[in-house]
């Protein structure tokens, strides 16, 4: 507890650029990113906020996440408007440290995952609007902002390996292609900004590594991540 408090008396002392950073953490599915919250969370200066997967697999026992694998058709808009809504609660959250970090963000959810779905066929253009106005609409009105993005940049084999091995039921239906779209779709994003030009910094870390690799780049990196140079 002394050191909690010694801590928090020292980032008050800080000026108020040093407080209030957020980082996504972005990159396919299966791609680390969960493995990336871990190694930050003991860290007193960052407050995580993981995913809201939980949430998408049980709307009043619903396992809407399921429904979308099982038929897109039907189900991408309702689990991409849930999506939606739980990513900006995580935005709009309170942060009760300097640093919060993110398990993706409603960008990503709008930019890789309903783009993807609308490019494939899977949702039409008209649900793809009312999706998009919503989106436009809640990043305006809430101020959404992200200071730094670390992008863990993996290849499309890799990832269906891990989702393979990991084996969530839901994601066994995923085919390679369908993560190929979802790799391309990050790439565009966050490296060649063609569409879309973020207005975070990025931190591109090469997510193809196994652990004990990773846990080493991410010590390496930890500074930068922390926002402990500004
Ligand atoms: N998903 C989705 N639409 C979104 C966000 C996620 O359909 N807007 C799906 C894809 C996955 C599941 O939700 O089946 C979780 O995906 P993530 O890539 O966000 O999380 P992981 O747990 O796969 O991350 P990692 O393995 O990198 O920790």
């Amino acid at each position: 507890i002394d050191n909690k408090m010694s801590d928090q008396a020292n980032y008050e002392k800080k000026p108020d650029n040093k407080k209030n950073f957020t980082v996504c953490v972005e990159g396919n599915i299966a791609s680390g990113k969960t493995t990336f919250l871990e190694y930050f969370k003991p860290d007193l200066t960052a407050e995580v906020i993981e995913e809201p997967v939980s949430k998408w697999r049980n709307v009043q026992g619903h396992n809407l996440l399921a429904k979308m694998y099982e038929d897109p058709n039907r189900w991408s808009l309702t689990l991409q408007t849930y999506v939606q809504l739980t990513m900006l609660q995580s935005h709009v959250k309170e942060q009760s440290k300097p640093v919060k970090l993110m398990e993706r963000s409603i960008f990503s959810a709008k930019y890789c995952f309903v783009e993807n779905l609308h490019q494939s066929g899977k949702m039409p253009d008209f649900e793809y609007v009312v999706l998009t106005e919503w989106f436009d609409w809640l990043i305006d009105y809430h101020q959404v902002n992200v200071d730094l993005i670390v992008y863990l940049q993996t290849s499309p084999e890799v990832v269906h390996e891990r989702i393979r091995q990991r084996c969530r039921d839901e994601e066994q239906l995923i085919p390679l292609e369908y993560l190929r779209n979802l790799h391309e779709l990050h790439e565009d994003w966050l490296v060649k900004q063609t569409k879309y030009k973020p207005k975070s910094e990025i931190l591109i870390l090469d997510g193809d590594n196994d652990l004990d690799k990773m846990l080493e780049i991410y010590k390496e990196n930890r500074k930068k991540i922390l926002c402990e140079n500004r």
